[in-house]
């Protein structure tokens, strides 16, 4: 008898996250562009995902979900990304800063600061295994600090201390978001004399509330394709103020012993 085809054996469920997140439009057009119209992207977050990852290779079970990196779950787990041919998730993606305009001249330090800041996908990764492993967000992020003087000089380097401002940097309660913006707010805070505070929303607000000036900034802009709508939407009225990190990635995730290498692999 012929084995049951992924589709069958996960229900033609992908585990998806919040609605807001760029990843889940992605998958709609996978779904599309793949031709898997009888499979559901199953909407929730990011904590409800990795949740039911963990329980899925706990049993050995199969399960698909929508996944990125920089995430702690590629350390804690033997995962892979299905081959994606026809770049439903696009191909070079970065993740970027952007900031209201006019923060430059109210708060020329943070700015500064800012578009200083780039960070690389092992350094993100280390600062969101400690959270994962149970350290505090803050703590994680003054362990982190301690560890890395000298990248901490180099984004700081000829930023003279404000006394007092208060900037807010909005971002989501992705994993990797939690890890940026709590590093950040270590740093603007401890060496650079800001007050920062945290605008934790969904991706919609969260672009809408810098675009607004409810927030100065986020580091949570994943560009060119994630967040393509967004950005079209808002663009005018944000300032870009580059990469924080080059070489992130998304896309379908599965644990390596399911039976599969592409998204192509999905249909029955
Ligand atoms: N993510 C993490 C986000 C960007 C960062 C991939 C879940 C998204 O899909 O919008």
């Amino acid at each position: 008898s012929e084995s049951a085809s992924l589709g069958d054996q996960v229900d033609h469920k992908i585990i998806g996250i919040d609605p807001g997140a760029g990843i889940m439009n992605a998958t709609q057009k996978a779904i599309t562009d793949y031709g898997l119209s009888d499979w559901t992207l199953i909407e929730g977050s990011g904590a409800a995902m990795t949740a039911t990852l963990d329980k899925a290779i706990k049993k050995e079970d199969p399960i698909v979900i929508t996944g990125w990196t920089p995430h702690w779950m590629f350390s804690k787990y033997d995962l892979k990304y299905l081959e994606d041919p026809k770049k439903s998730y696009g191909d070079a993606e970065e993740i970027h800063t952007i900031a209201r305009k006019g923060l430059e001249q109210d708060h020329p330090e943070a700015y500064q600061f800012l578009s200083n800041f780039k960070w690389t996908e092992d350094e993100m990764g280390e600062l969101m295994i400690a959270i994962q492993d149970g350290t505090p967000a803050e703590q994680a992020a003054k362990d982190f600090v301690a560890a890395h003087p000298e990248r901490v000089a180099e984004w700081t380097d000829g930023i003279t201390p404000a006394s007092g401002d208060t900037v807010t940097l909005a971002y989501v309660a992705w994993d990797s978001e939690i890890a940026s913006f709590s590093l950040v707010q270590e740093i603007m805070q401890e060496k650079l004399g800001l007050t920062v505070k945290g605008l934790q929303v969904e991706a919609g607000p969260m672009w809408l509330g810098v675009a607004q000036g409810d927030a100065d900034a986020s580091l949570a802009a994943w560009l060119p394709l994630t967040h393509a709508d967004y950005w079209g939407q808002y663009k005018d009225k944000l300032d870009d103020l580059g990469a924080n990190m080059t070489g992130v990635k998304t896309g379908l995730v599965v644990p390596a012993y399911v039976d599969a290498t592409s998204i192509e692999d999905m249909v029955d």
